[in-house]
């Protein structure tokens, strides 16, 4: 399996994030990503390389122009209004809710910050637009290697990560939605029917959002139940997709403590449901913060589980692009998710 991985991932590197009304030291740090590639470099399961420079039209297929326009310029704009700023993280602290308008995108840094985001976890610093940038790169040159039958599957090792991203608005540690960024270049290389399988811990409310109305892209999540897990306001089991995508999103939220038995059930429902989409092609986002140490999650998987999800998603048979998400147990980070690799190389033999 070629990973492609990000070799400017550790420019983004947020102080803090907002928990529970006091700033707590952010749990999406680049160690994690090192762990990870670790790993693989210890047990090696094909070429490693680095991504080009993506184009600015290829986000445009999933990202909004004036989303992109802010964000590749914000840390400027941030540190214009201040030079002082240059030392501390910028936050968003006000937002436009129901019956405000978004149509008008204002002068004010904050104002323009809260439009496009959605929580106050998620810190924007000096090198978060060229790392996410080079993240995307990461997740559209894996899916390129798989579009293009040069190899079978591929893995997006990158940070930040990027299921919570929608079109326009960035949180939950996520600024570029990578995973619709990789289907969408599936799309684009002729595969006509492309699932993205989620099984991070946290609904992929961007991912969902992105595709919500297209009948081409099918997206099923496994994830904490909304009622009680971040992030909250989406990933209830009746939302099944709207107009032509009616049907082509399939949510399978979980009570917290849930095991690997009653996890891996899931997962036997979001394959028949990918089957029975007729996908021919996947894109996994992979969170492993499902493990049992999560220091954020509530979900109880252990290290060796990862080994079995792998082989069961080898058994759908799809050429599959791997995205990496969420994972903040560090030490155990890069097991966990090599093990899923491992499992789904070694079920595909
Ligand atoms: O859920 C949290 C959170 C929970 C526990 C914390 N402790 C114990 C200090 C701190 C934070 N925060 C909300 C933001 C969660 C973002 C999740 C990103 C992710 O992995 N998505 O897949
Ligand atoms: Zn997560």
């Amino acid at each position: 399996m070629l990973t492609v991985h990000n070799p400017v991932h550790h420019l983004h590197a947020g102080r803090h994030e907002m928990y529970r009304g006091r700033l707590v030291p952010c749990h999406e740090v680049p160690d994690r990503l090192d762990h990870v590639l670790a790993e693989l470099k210890r047990r090696p399961l094909g070429e490693l390389r680095e991504p080009g420079e993506v184009p600015m039209d290829v986000l445009r297929r999933i990202h909004s122009g004036r989303y992109l326009d802010f964000l590749s310029r914000a840390w400027d704009d941030w540190v214009a209004l201040d030079p002082a700023n240059a030392q501390v993280d910028a936050l968003p602290s006000v937002w436009p809710v129901r019956g405000f308008r978004a149509d008008v995108l204002p002068d004010n840094f904050a104002a323009r910050m809260g439009l496009f985001s959605f929580d106050a976890g998620t810190p924007l610093t000096a090198g978060t637009w060229q790392a996410a940038r080079a993240g995307a790169a990461c997740a559209v040159d894996a899916a390129q290697a798989v579009e293009g039958r040069t190899q079978r599957s591929a893995f997006a090792l990158t940070r930040p990560p990027g299921h919570h991203a929608g079109a326009d608005f960035f949180g939950g540690y996520c600024f570029l939605n990578n995973a619709a960024l990789a289907a969408q270049t599936l799309r684009d290389g002729g595969f006509e029917r492309v699932a993205v399988l989620d099984v991070d811990y946290h609904h992929g409310n961007g991912t969902q959002s992105i595709f919500y109305a297209r009948g081409d892209v099918l997206t099923v999540s496994l994830h904490g139940d909304p009622r009680t897990e971040y992030p909250f306001y989406l990933g209830h089991a009746d939302e099944r997709g709207s107009g032509d995508g009616e049907g082509a999103n399939l949510n399978l939220p979980l009570p917290r403590g849930t095991d690997f038995k009653r996890w891996r059930a899931a997962l036997d429902t979001a394959r028949e449901a990918l089957v029975r989409f007729g996908a021919q092609a996947l894109v996994v986002s992979l969170g492993v913060d499902t493990f049992e140490g999560d220091p954020i999650s509530s979900f109880a998987l252990g290290s060796a589980d990862y080994l079995q999800v792998g082989r069961d998603i080898a058994g759908l048979q799809l050429p599959t692009v791997f995205v990496f998400e969420g994972g903040y147990a560090v030490a155990e980070v890069g097991v966990n998710a090599v093990n899923v690799l491992e499992g789904f190389e070694k079920g595909a033999a």
